[in-house]
């Protein structure tokens, strides 16, 4: 099975970017986590980015926050999809980095999640790697209908606790 990169720009990303790490060790996918960063290491962010393919990734998910440029920089040296994850830091909320993220100009796409959405850029990871794996893709399918199970109890338990109070 192809691995995960999961790189941060900073160690101070790593309890937003463990929603990634648990989602993919959910579906046992093989992970490597990584701190590098656009700004302070560029050339290991390049030179990781540039090997990833060679090494078995199949995906990268880039967390980093502020004037966030991880991703886009992993995305122009790999030709493997990238999943961004911008993260919350500073006076902005993560805006900043949602919109560095988000807003790649053409040619070079990221695929973006929620301010510290690291669960679904997980999920999506595992997604993109399900296209070549049946079973991924089976494992998937069941993860999806457990959750739903999981909404409906929480509709009858709703209902029942607002039976007769003039609703339909
Ligand atoms: C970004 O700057 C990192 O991804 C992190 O979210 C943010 C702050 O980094 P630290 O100052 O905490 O190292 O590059």
């Amino acid at each position: 099975m192809k691995k995960v990169g999961i790189v941060m720009g900073s160690a101070s990303d790593v309890p937003v970017m463990d929603g990634a790490v648990e989602v993919l060790r959910e579906f046992d996918v093989p992970v490597e986590v990584r701190v590098l960063s656009a700004h302070r290491t560029p050339d290991d962010a390049l030179a990781f980015a540039r090997e990833a393919a060679g090494r078995g990734f199949g995906v990268i998910i880039a967390g980093a926050g502020g004037a966030a440029h991880l991703a886009g920089v992993l995305a122009a040296a790999t030709p493997l999809p990238v999943i961004g994850v911008p993260i919350a830091v500073g006076g902005l909320g993560g805006l900043d980095a949602l919109l560095a993220m988000v807003q790649m100009p053409s040619g070079i796409p990221v695929a973006t999640v929620a301010v510290n959405g690291a669960r679904n850029a997980g999920l999506l990871a595992v997604r993109v790697l399900a296209l070549a794996d049946p079973d991924l893709d089976k494992a998937l399918d069941e993860a999806r209908e457990a959750m739903a199970a999981k909404v409906r109890a929480s509709d009858r338990e709703v209902r029942e606790r607002y039976a007769g109070t003039g609703g339909s």
